[in-house]
């Protein structure tokens, strides 16, 4: 089943759900009229359990339940019971996903209605602003052209004439394009067969490498993995001590030298350590900024060489963090480090709070390099890792008419 197929599928359950959810209410309203007034407490567990289950639904949920607190709460009750609690991890992803992509998904249905509000007919003048819409919406200057060349094609094949029937090719082929672009991606973390696995971070200053690192080690460790820290980054003021922090509040092991030191140095300690003392990960941080790029590259080619020395195949990820909230900018920065660095997979941070999530298609489109985790939020359980399933999902949802 394609990407498009698995979309509309929980597009339409979730409007099925929607729809069922409300007519129980009404139901349930009208039979119920003289029950006894439920307890807060049993309103709290159905606030949870709908967070848990689906964020959107939530809001309007709040404001049924303070109409409706004591006529509804049987039946979701009920629900909660049932519900395996490894259920609720994978729903817990999703809705973090589709809460996180909330911003990105009513800007770009904005910027359609707005595109749509002109709407006479399918027209060279109608491809020209779609065409500005797609590049406003970050999904990448190649993939607006390209998209907009193809849906010239699918919508006189497919004979949409209305503004729902254009809306729905444009979201199909997006999908699609997407979709096909990420045929042999692998979004999983690449683990060393025996040995430590040593993921290097590298990314410009402010994108968020330390709190990645910090979020990651957490989640291993949450795992049994024996977890340990590099400090590289000794250039910035701050920064180790910054990483320091993490590795308190993880309780993961971290190498350190005084600031100035030089960032190899750091690393052929802790890559030492990290063979000798069996861990599991050696999670490397790295500086943002060094006087000027080339340093930056040159310090960065050293350490790879230090770590290649003690261990042939690694780093066996180099993982460049990306900052979603600066769009295009972002995009020029990849395009940047690959030139110079191996890098095997990208981080993605800040999604909460952005309207610039179209950026996930424009990497996938441009770079063909994959997401592999990304960052919804400061805090450490704010990490997930990429699943192109609830991206799109969270990106999309409700804009298929
Ligand atoms: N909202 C949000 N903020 C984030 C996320 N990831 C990181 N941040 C914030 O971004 C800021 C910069 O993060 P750092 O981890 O210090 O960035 P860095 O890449 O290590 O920066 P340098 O050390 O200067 O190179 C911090 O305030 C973080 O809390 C995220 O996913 N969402
Ligand atoms: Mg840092």
């Amino acid at each position: 089943m394609g990407l498009f197929d698995i979309f509309k599928k929980r597009n339409n359950e979730e409007e099925n759900n929607n729809s069922k959810v409300e007519e129980v209410k009404n139901d349930e309203t009208d039979a119920a009229v003289d029950d006894e007034p439920k307890t807060d407490d049993s309103v709290d567990k159905v606030s949870e359990h709908e967070t848990v289950t689906n964020g959107e639904q939530q809001q309007q949920s709040d404001q049924e339940d303070s109409k409706n607190s004591d006529v509804d709460d049987n039946a979701d009750e009920e629900k909660v019971e049932e519900q395996p609690s490894s259920e609720k991890t994978v729903e817990d992803d999703q809705t973090k996903f589709t809460e996180g992509l909330e911003k990105s998904r009513s800007t770009f249905g904005e910027r359609l209605n707005r595109l749509f509000a002109n709407f006479r007919s399918v027209d060279e003048d109608f491809f020209e602003d779609l065409e500005d819409t797609l590049i406003e919406s970050d999904v990448g200057f190649d993939m607006a052209v390209n998209l907009t060349d193809q849906l010239r094609d699918e919508v006189k094949l497919q004979n949409a004439k209305s503004k729902d029937d254009v809306q729905n090719v444009i979201i199909q082929k997006m999908i699609d394009i997407y979709d096909q672009n990420g045929n042999n991606e692998n979004t999983e973390i690449h683990f060393a067969a025996q040995g430590p696995t040593v993921i290097l971070f590298v990314g410009v200053n402010g994108v968020g490498k330390t709190t990645t690192i910090g979020k990651m080690a957490n989640m291993y460790k949450k795992q049994g993995k024996k977890v340990l820290l590099a400090a590289a980054d000794t250039f910035r003021a701050g920064a180790i001590q910054q990483l320091d922090e993490w590795a308190k509040r993880d309780g993961v092991d971290i190498v350190k030298k005084p600031e100035q030191s030089d960032p190899s140095a750091v690393v052929y300690e802790a890559v030492h350590k990290a063979k000798d003392e069996n861990y599991d990960i050696l999670f490397v941080d790295t500086a943002g900024r060094l006087q000027n790029k080339v340093n930056l590259m040159n310090e960065l080619a050293k350490m790879k060489k230090v770590l290649t020395r003690e261990i042939p195949d690694a780093p066996h990820e180099v993982l460049l963090v990306l900052d979603s909230t600066t769009g295009q900018n972002a995009l020029n920065q990849a395009k940047l480090f690959k030139e110079t660095t191996d890098v095997s997979g990208i981080v993605l941070t800040k999604l909460d709070g952005t309207a610039k999530g179209g950026i996930v298609l424009a990497i996938r489109n441009e770079l063909h390099v994959p997401v592999k985790y990304v960052g919804l939020g400061e805090k450490v359980e704010d990490l997930r890792e990429f699943n192109a399933n609830d991206f799109v999902y969270g990106l999309f949802k409700g804009l298929i008419k």
